[in-house]
């Protein structure tokens, strides 16, 4: 796998209606409709795909929202090999795409939801740019068992790397469980996502980048690029240890994390 690509600076999206494409991302991800994959007809690169995505949460954040951290996605081999996209990506994670712990969701408002098990990271202190594991450690007051509830707002949930990034990295909705001490070792830990208390997907820890540590690493680095950092009192998800599972009307979903709890959510019938 690579992480390269972030960094690209010989745009080939120069000429191309970046906020055009971020109105069209805005529109799809707050009306729960599917559209056609960006680069169908546009020579869209990862630094204008990102830019598109800064743009698309701009518009959420002046309607409002807050930044509260954000999501590191295509951090295991589950997960790449499921959407057919082998780099690391990250999103931008707002207030308004929150759940809480033990509520219920609708489908309405979604295209085609997915949820997968994830772990958090809540930070004490900002990170950005290059750190090690054990610096990105130091910034981490907690962690959490994490369901991340992803919703691609392309036709059939099928993209490209450039419209997966442009499309928030199918940001839509998050659920963190209890918190726990940052010294509780998180490297290679059993993880289950249940529905309607069956197993369906088990994994470990270990699949996101060998150590979800890693993936905070990664977060780092990356946003960086996008002029930004990690801030205090921000939530960063480790991206997904399994493959991710639709969502069905009326089914529960469980996130079983050895050592650090549950986190679950219920959809309505
Ligand atoms: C892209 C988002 C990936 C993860 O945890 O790997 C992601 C997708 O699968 O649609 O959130
Ligand atoms: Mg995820």
């Amino acid at each position: 796998m690579s992480t390269s690509t972030d960094t690209s600076t010989d745009s080939t999206s120069s000429g191309i209606d970046l906020d055009e494409l971020a109105t069209r991302a805005d529109d799809a991800a707050a009306h729960g409709v599917a559209i056609p994959q960006f680069t169908a007809d546009h020579d869209l690169d990862v630094a204008g795909a990102y830019a598109v995505q800064a743009a698309s949460i701009g518009r959420r954040l002046a309607r409002g929202e807050q930044l509260v951290g954000v999501k590191m996605g295509l951090t295991s081999r589950a997960k790449m090999t499921q959407v057919g996209v082998d780099e690391v990506i990250w999103g931008r994670l707002t207030d308004a795409m929150h759940v809480a712990d033990g509520s219920t969701v609708s489908l309405d408002g979604y295209v085609h939801p997915r949820v997968e098990p994830e772990i958090a990271f809540l930070l004490a202190s900002p990170l950005s740019g290059p750190v090690s594991a054990a610096q990105a450690m130091a910034a981490v007051a907690a962690v959490a068992p994490a369901a991340e509830i992803i919703d691609s707002r392309f036709e059939n949930f099928r993209f490209s790397l450039p419209d997966v990034i442009a499309d928030n990295s199918s940001s839509s909705g998050f659920v963190v469980g209890g918190w726990s001490d940052p010294a509780t070792p998180i490297s290679n830990l059993g993880m289950v996502l249940e529905r309607d208390g069956r197993a369906v997907e088990i994994g470990s820890s270990a699949a996101i980048l060998g150590d979800p540590v890693r993936s905070l690493v990664e977060a780092s680095r990356m946003v960086a690029h996008a002029n930004m950092q990690l801030e205090p009192g921000w939530i960063v998800l480790a991206g997904g240890a399994t493959a991710a599972v639709p969502l069905e009307a009326g089914s529960a979903y469980r996130v079983l994390v050895e050592h650090l709890g549950t986190v679950s959510f219920r959809v309505v019938p």
